[in-house]
């Protein structure tokens, strides 16, 4: 079973977003000549508030349908990381690449607006307390940009990086960037060994079990230090050497400075295992085999290239994207497969009222999109909707990754066909829980009372072939690939500044969706020929979930934040299983929100819960939060309806007329330290909660 598909679906190019928060700041009025932030009524003002749930599900409804695109995905805002931008900027000037002068003003902007008040740097992320990573990363971007030294916005920064201490003690990851742009010596990194690309498979530190991330980030990272590729020294890179550091350029000890980490960087301190390993490696360094490591680079070479090509030159993320581009150059100067690779840049950038951003991925779109689906039928109104639901169906049913990549055991991928993304099928690495949602969502589809063409249950089978072939030993589902390898590998965690990023662990949320898509496959195919292998994985599913509640009831989420994120999937793929309403887990995790609950009836939490792996509350609540809050207690069918109309009315609260809802703090996460935005989630959740509601307590949602 197969069906074709043309290039290029669900790509998303930039368009102009509206960030309610922002309102113009100086370096807007100046740059863009806006006027200060203005007394008109915005759209929609006119509009009375809603009345009713069911007002505000209809408005909600009618307000997201409105903005859907024309291939039937929710295009969103997917940015955050602050060390993202600085690789496409150093990237375009060492390969001598431009970007059209109103990106680099509009990535000027985006930066400057972005930069801390309180004391002029960049953190990890738009929210993160200012560090060497974010402040000098950004600070030699502007200057490259165009910026000169003694603008205000360059000078504060540099005043922050100079009262810490200047660039020496930046991150590894950051060590990596300014090398490459010469204004860093290699002697200031531990070695980056490409020869670990040739370790068989059979040992455990071979790069083929590590995550896939950190497997796609060293690749090109060991290819590059390993030829060295580094920017030309032009009278700029003279004048940053001067500007980064708090002593003169050519008096700095690099060797020393290999594990020198600012604290303020600091998150995921090497091991002791790694610092002795880094000490041989770097003897290995001086008298390394030639003929070894020409051979390394050709290997690494050959597996970027294959990168490129699987994922039309997209490559799975923002990191690995720009630093195969350098990769391309670096082997074949401004070639035509250079040229595509520059093609593709754009996938990532996103104008916002902020300016422009490089995305965490080239979009959220097939995830947002699942997500809505099952929200929106949720409401029992998408009847009054056929066009959306039929587009949206449409946008699924593009966006099933159609085969398994060629020579899939060589180049270390799992099996995709029948997977869903969770952006875009050009993208195209599958990923178990965007499997899940997406057999979800076009399983939830198939219920609708009118004609939509749905996915046939041979593809959504498909899926399930993937996610089956995802458990791991332990009965859970890690992200995009089996568990590989044993947990001490994290111990090799070179970043400083990622936690759990070497290996693919499994996660609640991950198990929890596989589980529900399981159960939802088995209710409309009763009679698959794999219906044995199905119930024995959920049951399995089940007691890993159950294995890793914690002892207060919750779950640690581990890709939004935090435990209202995780406690929701927890609780929806038990009670999804069949567990009774009254086990103890169930009621465990009930008690656990309720003890969260605000006096103004929602949910807020602050990604420091993931930060720091406790409960940590935010200023205020938030509305995504309370929707996963509240969607827990029904789905648990909490017996006291008090709270949940307290939560509801809090929703209800925040909805502005004209159905969308505001932007607040941050809500995604990964690897427990860096914070990503998703911005369709304000639309998605409070909605889907509304829906739920509705449907138990009060008979229509159908006005
Ligand atoms: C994502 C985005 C999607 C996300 C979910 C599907 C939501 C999750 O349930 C499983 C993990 C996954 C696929 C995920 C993993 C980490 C990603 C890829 C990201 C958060 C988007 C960006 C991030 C990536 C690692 C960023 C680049 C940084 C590095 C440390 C390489």
């Amino acid at each position: 079973m197969s069906w074709t598909l043309d290039v290029d679906r669900g790509r998303q190019t930039w368009r102009y977003t509206e960030d309610k928060d922002h309102k113009p700041t100086d370096v807007d009025v100046h740059l863009l000549n806006l006027k200060a932030p203005g007394t008109t009524c915005p759209k929609g003002c006119n509009m009375t508030p809603a009345k009713s749930p069911q007002e505000a599900i209809t408005k909600a409804f009618q307000y997201f349908s409105a903005v859907q695109t024309e291939d039937g995905h929710w295009a969103g805002d997917y940015g955050g990381p602050m060390f993202l931008l600085p690789g496409l900027v150093i990237t375009c000037y060492v390969t001598g690449y431009s970007l059209p002068e109103a990106h680099c003003r509009e990535i000027i902007r985006y930066m400057l607006n972005r930069q801390n008040p309180k004391d002029g740097g960049w953190g990890l992320h738009i929210e993160a307390h200012s560090d060497i990573f974010g402040t000098a990363l950004q600070y030699v971007s502007l200057r490259i940009l165009g910026l000169p030294a003694a603008h205000p916005g360059v000078t504060r920064a540099r005043d922050f990086l100079r009262a810490n201490g200047g660039a020496v003690g930046i991150p590894s990851w950051g060590k990596f960037w300014l090398a490459v742009l010469n204004v860093y010596s290699w002697d200031g990194l531990n070695p980056i060994p490409i020869e670990f690309w040739l370790v068989p498979y059979a040992f455990p530190i071979c790069p083929g079990r590590w995550w896939c991330h950190c497997r796609m980030v060293y690749l090109p990272m060991s290819y590059l230090y390993a030829r060295r590729t580094t920017a030309a020294e032009t009278p700029l890179i003279r004048e940053l050497r001067q500007e980064l550091y708090v002593t003169d350029y050519s008096t700095i000890n690099w060797p020393a400075q290999k594990n020198s980490i600012n604290k303020l960087d600091m998150y995921a301190p090497h091991s002791t295992l790694l610092k002795g390993i880094n000490a041989a490696l770097g003897v290995y360094e001086g008298v390394h085999s030639k003929w070894l490591r020409d051979k390394a680079i050709d290997f690494t070479f050959d597996h970027i290239r294959y990168e490129d090509e699987q994922t039309k030159y997209i490559d799975i993320g923002p990191v690995n994207k720009t630093l195969n581009m350098l990769c391309v150059w670096d082997r074949e100067g401004q070639s035509p497969n250079f040229f595509k690779h520059a093609d593709r840049l754009q996938d990532y950038l996103w104008l916002a009222n902020d300016g422009m951003k490089m995305q965490g991925y080239n979009g959220s779109q097939l995830w947002d999109t699942a997500f809505t689906i099952q929200a929106f039928v949720e409401t029992g109104i998408a009847g009054q909707f056929p066009d959306t639901m039929r587009l949206a169906n449409h946008y699924l049913d593009i966006s099933q990754v159609p085969d398994n990549s060629p020579n899939m055991n060589h180049y270390f991928r799992h099996i995709s066909k029948g997977a869903w993304p969770f952006s875009t099928v050009d993208h195209g690495w599958p990923i178990s829980d965007c499997t899940a949602e997406g057999v979800k969502a076009a399983l939830s589809l198939r219920s609708l009372p009118f004609h939509i063409a749905p996915i046939s249950i041979d593809r959504v089978a498909e899926g399930i072939n993937v996610i089956l072939s995802l458990q791991n030993k332990d009965g859970g589902w890690a992200s995009y690939e089996n568990k590989r390898g044993p947990n001490w590998l994290e111990k090799f965690n070179p970043s400083e500044v990622f936690q759990n990023i070497m290996i693919d662990y499994s996660y609640v949320e991950c198990s929890a969706a596989c589980i529900q898509a399981m159960c939802a496959f088995r209710s409309q195919a009763p009679n698959h020929p794999r219906i044995k292998e199905v119930n024995g994985s959920i049951e399995r599913g089940v007691r890993f979930i159950k294995s890793i509640q914690r002892d207060n009831g919750s779950w640690l989420g581990s890709w939004g934040i935090c435990f209202t994120y995780g406690t929701w999937f927890g609780v929806e793929g038990l009670v999804a299983a069949g567990e009774p309403l009254t086990s103890p887990h169930i009621v465990k995790a009930c008690k656990f929100l309720l003890s969260k609950q605000r006096d103004d009836g929602g949910w807020g939490e602050s990604f420091m819960s993931n930060v720091t792996k406790e409960y940590v509350h935010n200023d205020q609540s938030q509305i995504v939060n309370t929707g996963w809050a509240l969607l827990t207690l029904m789905a648990a069918k909490y017996p006291q309806r008090e709270p949940i109309e307290r939560g509801i009315k809090f929703l209800i609260s925040r909805q502005y007329p004209n159905g969308d809802f505001p932007q607040e703090s941050i809500i995604g996460v990964f690897n427990f330290n860096c914070m990503i935005s998703y911005s369709n989630y304000k639309n998605i959740f409070p909605l889907w909660a509304l829906a739920r509601y509705c449907n138990i307590y009060l008979q229509k949602a159908n006005l």
